[in-house]
């Protein structure tokens, strides 16, 4: 039988993971087409040929006619309708939150800000520099100088809203963890990581890096060394 959902697009895109994890922390089954952005396979699910899209075939157990759930946070609202539980939210408190809406503050951070931040400005000109062999390490590092800066900047501002310890709020995994994982783990792939990394988001990360939804969505990314 096949499974209720198709993942369309390249485990190495960050948005993509950030649902495959969802999808595979909720048990939800699905199968993973991979397709880069823009590839006509990519436009044939997204008006604008961005990934993820989310092919749905069944709902409750129930076929339906294909229906094409385009844009992170209207999957992410979709994955939590059909499977509250495990629950990917927080409540006031976790990780000193006065409200709960302060993860999707985070999210929504992550989403529209951290992949021009951390892909454009540092990662993909870094690995393009790695695979390619030029510019050297030197020239490189002058290029990217100002996204490096940027990026220090942003992630201390992250860290100023999450939890002092254990995941992004604390004991409480949530959506925030998702959308910032896939970036991160990318990052730590280049030098840059060693010196923009702090202990706290280190500590992260290793959190992180023990659940089998992190194991279960690292082929094909940029930290199993793949490319897209
Ligand atoms: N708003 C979209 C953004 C998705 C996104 O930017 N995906 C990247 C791949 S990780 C992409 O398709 N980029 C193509 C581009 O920037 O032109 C969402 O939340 O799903």
């Amino acid at each position: 039988m096949s499974p209720p959902f198709t993942l369309i697009g390249t485990p190495y895109s960050t948005f993509t993971r950030t649902i495959a994890l969802g999808l595979q922390y909720k048990g939800l089954k699905y199968d993973q087409t991979p397709t880069t952005p823009h590839a006509d396979l990519a436009k044939s699910y997204h008006p604008f040929g961005y990934l993820p899209t989310l092919v749905i075939h069944e709902i409750g157990g129930k076929k339906v006619d294909d229906i094409l759930l385009r844009e992170s946070h209207a999957i992410v609202r979709f994955i939590d309708r059909i499977a509250p539980e495990p629950s990917l939210h927080i409540s006031a408190g976790d990780g000193g939150v006065a409200i709960e809406e302060k993860m999707w503050e985070v999210v929504s951070l992550l989403a529209f800000l951290g992949f021009p931040t951390v892909e454009y400005g540092v990662v993909k000109p870094r690995v393009q520099a790695l695979d390619d062999g030029h510019p050297s390490d030197t020239e490189v590092r002058v290029q990217i100088k100002e996204g490096v800066e940027k990026l220090r900047r942003y992630l201390e501002v992250i860290e100023s809203l999450i939890a002092p310890e254990g995941y992004a709020y604390g004991s409480k995994l949530s959506w925030a963890d998702f959308f910032l994982y896939p970036l991160l783990a990318d990052l730590r792939m280049v030098p840059e990581w060693a010196e923009i990394a702090s202990p706290r988001i280190k500590a992260w990360i290793g959190e992180m890096d023990k659940l089998p939804a992190v194991e279960a969505t690292k082929p094909g990314t940029l930290s199993a060394g793949a490319r897209p």
